[in-house]
C-alpha cells in the first residue's frame, strides 16, 4: 500500500556524520555537525551537569509529568537568563515562557503558533541559514522566504542587502534573527547595525523572532550574546525568542530548551501561554524532566552558575585558539590570500566560502567531512589537526 513512498535524502548535515562513520582512513575529521569536542575530540560533558545530575539523585527526584508548560522553576531561570535578572518584562509578567524540545521543538511549536494566529504571514529567514528552519515552517505550513545576508566577496555581512530586503517585506513580517553567533556564517551584525534592524522592525511593524541556539558561545560572556534580544525588548517591541541549551551546557540529547514570548502586557502574555500549552498538548504534551532539572539546578545556584559560566569560556576560549591556529597555518602556507575572516567570525563555525566541489574534494581526498556550503564546525576541530585542515583547505582553492 505504500510503496509510492519516495526516498528522503540525508539531511544535509547529519547525513555528514553518517558518511563520517563509513569513512575507515586514519586520517578523517568530522567537520560537520556542530557539537563540541575536547582537544583529543571526546563528547565533553560539563562539571557543573556532573554536579547538578548527583544533587539530583541525592535528592531523590521523581519522573511524574510536567505540566505542559514544563518546570516552573526552569521556565523562570531561563527567561531570566535569556533577558538578564530582574528584566522590566518579567517583572510585569509580559513574558510567555513554554519549555519545549530543545531549539527544533521551540521553533516548531511558535511555527505552529505563526501558523494558527498569524494566516497569511511570510517568515523571512537569512540567506543562507541553518537549513532545519526551511524544514520547520514549511512543515507547519508557513510560508517563507530568504533575506539577503551573506557577502561571498567579503565574506561578510551583506547589511545593505538585508536592510534593503527587509525594508520591501510586507508590513508584519515575521523576521528570523539569529541572536549570536550565525549559523552557517559566524557572521554576526554588530550592535548599530542591530539597532537600525530594530528600528526597522518598528517602523514595517515586522515581528522580530530570535532563534538563539549559542548564548554564551559567540562570546564566552551568557549577557554579551544575550544583547540583541534584550535590545530589541527593551525598544518596547513584541518579540519571539527560542533558545536552546544543546550547545552551551552541552545538554545536546537532553533537549533542553524554551519558547519566549515577551508582549506587551500581562492579560496578552496569559492568552498567548494558554495558545501555546495548546499547541504543545497535541503535540507532545509535555516536555521531559531530566535536562530542565539540570539547567535550573545550574542557571539559580550561584557557585554553581559561575562555574558554568568558566567551563564555556573555556570551549569558546579553545575555539578561539583552533581559529588563531588555522588562520596562522593557512596564512603560513597561503600568504596571498586574506584569511581574516576566520578570526572574525564568531561561535562553533567557520563559513569558508568552499565551493560545492571544493567541499567534495575535501571529504573525497582529504577525509574532511563537512557540510557542502562550505562551513566548518570548529568546535570538533583539535589544535593538532589544524595544519592538516589547512594544507586541505589550500589544496582546494589552488585547484
Ligand atoms: N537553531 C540553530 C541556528 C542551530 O544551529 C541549532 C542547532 O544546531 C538549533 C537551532 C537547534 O538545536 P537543538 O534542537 O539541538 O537545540
Ligand atoms: O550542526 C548543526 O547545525 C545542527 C546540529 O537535532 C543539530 O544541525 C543536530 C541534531 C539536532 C539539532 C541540531
Amino acid at each position: 500500500r505504500l510503496a509510492f513512498v519516495d526516498l528522503q535524502p540525508p539531511d544535509p548535515i547529519l547525513g555528514v556524520s553518517e558518511a563520517f562513520k563509513r569513512d575507515t582512513n586514519d586520517l578523517k575529521l568530522n567537520l560537520g555537525v556542530g557539537a563540541y569536542r575536547t582537544e583529543d575530540l571526546k563528547p565533553y560533558v560539563l562539571n557543573v551537569v556532573k554536579k547538578a545530575e548527583k544533587i539530583m539523585i541525592d535528592s531523590e527526584e521523581n519522573k511524574e509529568y510536567l505540566p505542559i508548560q514544563g518546570l516552573e522553576a526552569f521556565n523562570k531561570a531561563t527567561a531570566d537568563l535569556l533577558l538578564g535578572q530582574g528584566h522590566a518584562a518579567t517583572k510585569e509578567n509580559r513574558v510567555a515562557t513554554l519549555q519545549s524540545l530543545s531549539g527544533t521543538g521551540s521553533l516548531r511549536v511558535a511555527a505552529e503558533f505563526i501558523a494558527k494566529f498569524l494566516p497569511g504571514k511570510t517568515v523571512y529567514l537569512s540567506n543562507p541559514t541553518w537549513g532545519n528552519h526551511k524544514n520547520i515552517f514549511a512543515d507547519a505550513g508557513v510560508e517563507w522566504k530568504w533575506y539577503r545576508y551573506y557577502e561571498p566577496k567579503t565574506v561578510g555581512l551583506d547589511f545593505e542587502g538585508m536592510m534593503e530586503d527587509l525594508r520591501g517585506a510586507p508590513e508584519g513580517s515575521v523576521v528570523i534573527l539569529h541572536g549570536c553567533a550565525h549559523n552557517p556564517t559566524g557572521i554576526d551584525p554588530t550592535r548599530e547595525q542591530w539597532e537600525q534592524m530594530a528600528d526597522l522592525c518598528i517602523e514595517k511593524n515586522h515581528l522580530p523572532f530570535f532563534d538563539v541556539a549559542y548564548q554564551g558561545f559567540a562570546s564566552g560572556s551568557l549577557d554579551d550574546d544575550a544583547w540583541a534580544p534584550r535590545y530589541f525588548a527593551s525598544r518596547g517591541m513584541e518579540i519571539i525568542v527560542a533558545q536552546s541549551y544543546s550547545k552551551n551546557l552541552g545538554l545536546y540529547a537532553e533537549r533542553v530548551g524554551a519558547i519566549n514570548f515577551v508582549l506587551s502586557d500581562a492579560e496578552a502574555a496569559k492568552r498567548v501561554m494558554s495558545q501555546l500549552k495548546r499547541i504543545a498538548r497535541a503535540l507532545y504534551s509535555n516536555p521531559p524532566v531530566h535536562g530542565a532539572r539540570i539547567a535550573s539546578i545550574v542557571v539559580s545556584r550561584p557557585e554553581l552558575f559561575k562555574e558554568w559560566n568558566e567551563e564555556m569560556e573555556y570551549m569558546s576560549g579553545r575555539i578561539k585558539q583552533v581559529r588563531q591556529d588555522l588562520n596562522g597555518h593557512l596564512t603560513k602556507i597561503n600568504g596571498d590570500r586574506d584569511w581574516s575572516f576566520i578570526l572574525n567570525q564568531v561561535g562553533m563555525f567557520s563559513f569558508t566560502g568552499l565551493n560545492k566541489e571544493q567541499c567534495k574534494v575535501m571529504t573525497d581526498k582529504h577525509h574532511i567531512y563537512m557540510t557542502s556550503d562550505g562551513r566548518i564546525s570548529l568546535a570538533g576541530l583539535p589544535s593538532s589537526k589544524a595544519e592538516y585542515l589547512a594544507k586541505a583547505i589550500d589544496d582546494c582553492v589552488r585547484n
